[in-house]
């Protein structure tokens, strides 16, 4: 068991059943012209957590342990693509309609796919996903379990839609989450500073958190 410091108190694992996930660091939420820019979301202050995320992966790959991204698209199709997410706030580019990066939040276009900075490489785990939860309608649980992991890192975007959702139904599948604070970020950065102290209110209620240069230290001492 190894343990390090962490709100609301010190965290422990098993280094051999630890996991980095990375939520949602895509073209579509991080850059202009994306799905994130039709809904009227300032795109800039998701910016911070790009290079935190990187070192992270950096080091979990030069650790040997397992990173997974995910991104939120839909089919060509739209077929698990509910109306009401659709028509949601009236945007006026909606998903599945023409951006400038290809069709807004769809799998295989341009803007639904990787940021260059945070992409997954060799044969880490991309899970597709239609909602904002990780474990709705894929895969993800099913992986987890065969590969015994119990222990899942945690960042991407954003801090209190699909962050926090994720982290939340991990929670209730008996997941132990550590949240890096400043290896996520939001639009709105009282969202995110009230988000992480709600998570690990009332003893701990959906997990922990942490810096990332906490994880860091640790893996750079195996
Ligand atoms: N809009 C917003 O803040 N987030 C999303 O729609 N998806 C994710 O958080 N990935």
């Amino acid at each position: 068991m190894t343990t390090i410091n962490a709100n609301p108190f010190p965290y422990h694992f098993d280094i051999d059943h630890i996991a980095l996930i990375c939520i949602d660091m895509q073209r579509d939420f991080c850059l202009p012209g994306g799905f994130a820019q039709s809904l009227g979301n300032d795109i800039k202050n998701i910016a911070p957590c790009i290079p935190v995320i990187a070192e992270l992966q950096t080091a979990f790959r030069k650790a040997g342990l397992p990173i997974i991204h995910t991104k939120e698209c839909h089919k060509p199709d739209l077929s698990d693509l509910p109306t009401a997410k659709r028509n949601r706030g009236n945007p006026k580019t909606k998903i599945g309609d023409a951006g400038p990066m290809g069709r807004i939040l769809i799998d295989g276009e341009e803007g639904s796919d990787f940021i260059p900075e945070n992409a997954p490489v060799d044969m880490e785990l991309v899970i597709p996903k239609p909602g904002k939860d990780a474990f709705y309608n894929t895969i993800l649980n099913d992986y987890l379990m065969a590969r015994k992991i119990t222990n899942l890192v945690i960042t991407g975007v954003t801090t209190e839609v699909c962050v926090q959702t994720t982290m939340r139904c991990a929670n209730d599948r008996g997941y132990d989450c550590l949240l890096i604070e400043d290896g996520t970020d939001s639009y709105f950065p009282d969202f995110k500073a009230m988000t992480l102290k709600a998570l690990v209110a009332q003893g701990g209620i959906v997990g922990w958190t942490c810096k990332s240069d906490v994880v860091l230290k640790l893996l750079a001492s195996l």
